[in-house]
């Protein structure tokens, strides 16, 4: 494990001033009314990048009026064509500005500038261009006529925008997940209040300024600051102006959720936790293997939703593999985000570095062998960051805490196996159900594998290969939903039936 000493930060040339976060409510940036505020730190180095304003009720009930306006008034009454083109500009006005949200987004999260502007920034921009090109060229009706029973009479739906959208995001990738959501909801006509999550402020206030600079209407994107229970999270899913709120975040996060939503019946799209398996079979391409699963279990340093944590390599190559992820893992240069040598952050806060370290040492009490890490590395001047060691463990019992709870670190436990059937078994053994990767060279049993995981995505021979128009969304405790392409019709739209008879 190499180790990249620090420079200071302040190489970075973004704006003072854009370090502070605002709310941005009916299309003006605010501090809002509450008086109060947090500090925002920066993980690599725990100092301090700016301060952030705590919504309250009265900054909800505003965002949520304007979001209504909005509906209501100009972007209800706009054609299809004008409000996607206006979108089109959204993604164009991110990516002309793309060093400024690169920064934030690395101020925030501390993560590598070599990942953000390969995933983060260019999928903020292309979530608004694909939903955009969804909207244009879906059509959002559908007929049947004449009834089965012969009856003369048309019927068609009509698909309409939801209304007034919540967003509620996470830290992990948080311009990525929130221009997930907010892509869709708006090229199909909703409007949207957005709550990102309060470790990661930043490019949610700067795509306002992106809102405001391409000319979409006041109200249709707004953000209010806050945490979750007694705050601007709860306070939002709980408006009863809301017509759906879509959640990217923890499984027992989106169950509050869910109970906040069943006042007033409202719908939930709901993208959780995981504890995603990969399968490596003694007939992979063992470099391809090794290089998926590196990237699978550490990048981001492990804060990755999708990311795998349990590894099941077929007995006979298990020792090879162990050796070799080991090597990988040791191979990882820890360092400052605008270093482009560096391949892992740190984790995304103090809290999380005392959960993530916890289970470092639930899993030596468990009776873990630790192949490589388990602890905090010496990074010099950045010691007081949310470091923590990349880590691999063997011999863990299958019911092990560290087997099952999802932990968001760069770790993960190996274990052999010995027939197909009992792989799949393993591989299908927690509550959660996202992401599988699967690496075989024999493309029947890819087909048979992957067809047998209970999850809502499976990899084959890759991981986060990613083609926006695919249903995205996870099985059991991991999620409820498919978003993606035309899938998020389901969710962002609703239909009213219309029968003629003739
Ligand atoms: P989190 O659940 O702690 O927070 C997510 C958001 O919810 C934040 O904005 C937070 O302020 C808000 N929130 C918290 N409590 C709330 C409440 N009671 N009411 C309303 N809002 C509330 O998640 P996190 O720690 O930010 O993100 C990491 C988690 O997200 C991991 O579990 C990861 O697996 C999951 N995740 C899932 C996906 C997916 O696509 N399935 C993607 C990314 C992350
Ligand atoms: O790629 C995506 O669309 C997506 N929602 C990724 C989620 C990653 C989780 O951390």
């Amino acid at each position: 494990m190499t180790v990249h000493q620090s420079k200071p930060f302040e190489s970075l040339s973004i704006d003072k001033a854009r370090r502070d976060a605002a709310h941005f409510i009916n299309g003006e940036f605010t501090q809002g009314t509450t008086g109060k505020s947090w500090t925002n730190y920066c993980p690599m180095d725990n100092s301090v990048i700016g301060q952030v304003p705590e919504g309250g009720r009265a900054e909800i009930d505003a965002a949520v009026k304007a979001a209504r306006e909005a509906l209501d008034g100009p972007w209800g009454q706009m054609s299809v064509v004008e409000r996607t083109n206006l979108l089109a500009e959204v993604a164009d006005e991110i990516n002309r500005r793309f060093n400024d949200f690169l920064e934030a987004e690395c101020l925030d999260t501390g993560k590598p500038m070599s990942m953000a502007s390969h995933i983060d920034i260019p999928r903020g921009a292309a979530n608004f261009k694909m939903f955009t090109d969804v909207a244009k060229t879906v059509a959002t009706e559908c007929f049947t006529t004449p009834t089965p029973d012969g009856t003369g009479a048309l019927n068609y739906g009509l698909r309409r925008p939801r209304g007034v959208i919540a967003v509620i995001s996470p830290w992990n990738l948080p311009l990525l997940l929130m221009t997930w959501k907010v892509g869709p909801a708006l090229a199909l006509g909703n409007t949207v209040v957005v709550k990102p999550s309060e470790e990661t402020p930043l490019t949610a206030t700067l795509l306002g300024e992106v809102m405001q600079k391409v000319g979409v209407p006041k109200g249709v994107y707004n953000v209010v600051h806050g945490f979750g229970p007694d705050s601007a999270g709860a306070f939002l899913t709980e408006h009863k102006g809301v017509n759906g709120i879509t959640f990217t975040g923890e499984t027992r996060t989106g169950e509050a959720i869910m109970r906040a939503a069943a006042g007033g019946i409202r719908p939930v799209s709901m993208e959780l936790g995981g504890k995603n398996p990969a399968l490596v079979f003694a007939d992979c391409d063992m470099e391809k293997a090794i290089e998926g699963t590196m990237r699978s279990v550490f990048a981001n340093c492990g804060q990755v939703c999708l990311g795998t944590e349990r590894v099941y390599v077929e007995r006979p190559i298990f020792d090879e593999f162990v050796k070799r992820l080991k090597a990988g893992a040791e191979n990882l240069k820890l360092g400052r985000p605008d270093d482009p040598t560096t391949n892992l952050g740190p984790l995304i806060s103090q809290e999380h570095k005392q959960k993530v370290l916890s289970y470092y040492k639930k899993a030596v009490d468990e009776g873990a062998n630790v192949i490589t890490g388990g602890g905090v590395p010496d990074m010099g001047d950045m010691n007081d960051g949310a470091w923590v060691e990349p880590t691999i463990w063997t011999g863990l019992a299958d019911d092990a805490a560290c087997v099952q709870q999802e932990i968001f670190g760069p770790c993960c436990h190996i274990r052999p196996f010995d027939t197909e059937e009992e792989a799949i078994k393993l591989a299908n053994s927690t509550d959660y159900g996202l992401a599988a990767a699967v690496w075989t060279e024999n493309s029947s049993r890819a087909h048979r594998v992957a067809s047998k995981m209970d999850v809502g995505i499976c990899w084959v021979n890759s991981w986060f290969l990613r083609d926006l128009r695919t249903a995205f969304g996870g099985a059991k405790a991991s999620g409820i939903g498919r978003e993606g392409g035309v899938h998020s019709l389901e969710f962002y739209t609703e239909i009213t039936n219309i029968c003629l008879k003739l």
